[in-house]
């Protein structure tokens, strides 16, 4: 076999794991990752040390002898509506809502593609007799995995810094396998995918917070997914209003983008939203979320991506879509979750309280009332 032989049997290979897409870039240095050295040193990566790794400049780097990264990707989408199509807090007379980001809403998605990407590197073992070394990643290996899907022909790197395939919009999954392999055609990384952005600036105009500094560059420190799901300690003052009822993540960017109107729904169940008596991860009840104990959410949250908030971070992040929640007095709920507010602000958690307060004075309770 030659290597366009052996490059169009690993893609078939990847899709009979499960996969949406598959693809091959040569393990080089990208255009793209000439950016990462200024994103960095802008200090858009906030508290996240990890990606100043400086093997992430090259696929070539991750691997001694490093010749080929597979990279595949998973649909996540799910037929029901987006945040920006379900009702604003103040509209929901029942019980105000909370927002969890798709991709969150059923399995880690680490555990389901990571299962998926070892099946594929036996079955390339089977196939391809000579040694080689391959190593899978999800998120957590020192690889910039979007800008590796792009030169692999998977889609674009968007205005809002996602990849997005014609066809499937972004609502992607990306693993990675870097292997000793050479199986990269030799023009692949001539021909990726083009730019369908055009004029269009939906996501920049929509981002809540500002985040999108630029086309194509993301501040992470302004990024509610960070804030939500990496920021460990208060979040600034002036960023709680903007993150208004998102509690893990946030969607509004790929929401709003014309390519991901028609993205299809995934087949698998994986990714549905986790359901659990009248608890569900689509749309939660925030006065579950402030009131949820420690014991409860590991159960709740058991191979589930909220995991990574942890306990303390998803309370934090509900007392703050309290906030927004445009819950008044008199209004079903108010009792109980004023009360709440008030046992959360007077416990020995210092962050915790001072956002349980904020949470307070946003619904009208001064502290002489709470
Ligand atoms: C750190 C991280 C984050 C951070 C930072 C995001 C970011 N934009 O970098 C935070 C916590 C904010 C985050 C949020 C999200 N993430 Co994230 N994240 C990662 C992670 C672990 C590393 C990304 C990284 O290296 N960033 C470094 C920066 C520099 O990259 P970049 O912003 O993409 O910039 C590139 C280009 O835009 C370009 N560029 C930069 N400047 C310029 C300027 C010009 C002029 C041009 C042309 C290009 C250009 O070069 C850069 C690359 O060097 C990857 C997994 C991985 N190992 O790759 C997942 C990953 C990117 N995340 C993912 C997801 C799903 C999300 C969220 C949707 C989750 C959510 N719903 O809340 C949001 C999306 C937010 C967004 N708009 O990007 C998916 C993306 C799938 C996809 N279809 O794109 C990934 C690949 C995880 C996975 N395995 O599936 N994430
Ligand atoms: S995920 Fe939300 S906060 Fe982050 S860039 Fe997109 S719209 Fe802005
Ligand atoms: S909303 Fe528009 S500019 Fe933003 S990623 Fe989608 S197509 Fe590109």
């Amino acid at each position: 076999m030659n290597n366009s032989q052996r490059a169009a049997r690993t893609m078939e290979i990847g899709r009979a794991a499960g996969f949406d897409l598959c693809g091959i870039a040569p393990a080089a240095e990208f255009p793209e990752l000439a950016h990462l050295e200024e994103w960095l040193a802008r200090g858009h990566s906030g508290e996240m040390r990890y990606l100043h790794d400086a093997r992430r400049r090259s696929p070539a780097l991750a691997m001694a002898g490093a010749r080929s990264v597979i990279v595949c990707a998973l649909n996540y989408n799910t037929a029901l509506p987006t945040s920006t199509d379900t009702p604003a807090p103040e509209n929901m007379p029942a019980a105000p809502r909370g927002w969890i980001s798709r991709y969150a809403w059923g399995d880690e998605y680490h555990d389901v593609l990571g299962e998926k990407l070892e099946a594929i590197v036996e079955q390339l073992r089977r196939e391809f007799p000579e040694p080689f070394e391959a190593r899978a990643y999800v998120d957590t290996g020192p690889i910039v995995e979007r800008v590796a899907a792009k030169y692999a022909g998977l889609g674009w790197l968007a205005k809002n810094t996602c990849l997005i395939n014609e066809e499937m919009g972004s609502w992607l999954f990306l693993g990675v396998i870097v292997t000793t392999l050479d199986l990269a055609p030799p023009d692949a990384a001539e021909t990726p995918a083009p730019d369908l952005c055009g004029n269009c600036s939906l996501c920049i105009d929509a981002c809540p917070t500002g985040a999108l500094v630029e086309p194509y560059v993301l501040d992470a420190r302004r990024c509610i997914a960070y804030l939500t799901i990496e920021l460990r300690g208060a979040i600034p003052l002036e960023l709680r209003e903007p993150i208004g009822r998102n509690v893990f993540g946030c969607d509004i960017c790929q929401d709003v983008c014309p390519w991901n109107r028609r993205a299809p729904a995934t087949a698998l169940p994986n990714f549905q939203p986790r359901q659990n008596k009248e608890r569900t991860l689509f749309s939660p009840d925030l006065e579950w979320l402030i009131s949820i104990s420690e014991e409860e959410f590991r159960a709740a949250f058991r191979k589930s991506s909220v995991k990574r908030a942890k306990w303390r971070g998803l309370v934090r992040n509900a007392c703050i879509a309290i906030g927004n929640s445009g819950l008044k007095q008199g209004e079903p709920r108010f009792e109980e979750i004023r009360a709440r507010l008030a046992e959360i602000a007077a416990c020995e958690d210092a962050t915790l309280a001072e956002h349980a307060q904020w949470a307070l004075d946003r619904i009208g309770c001064s502290p002489k009332l709470s």
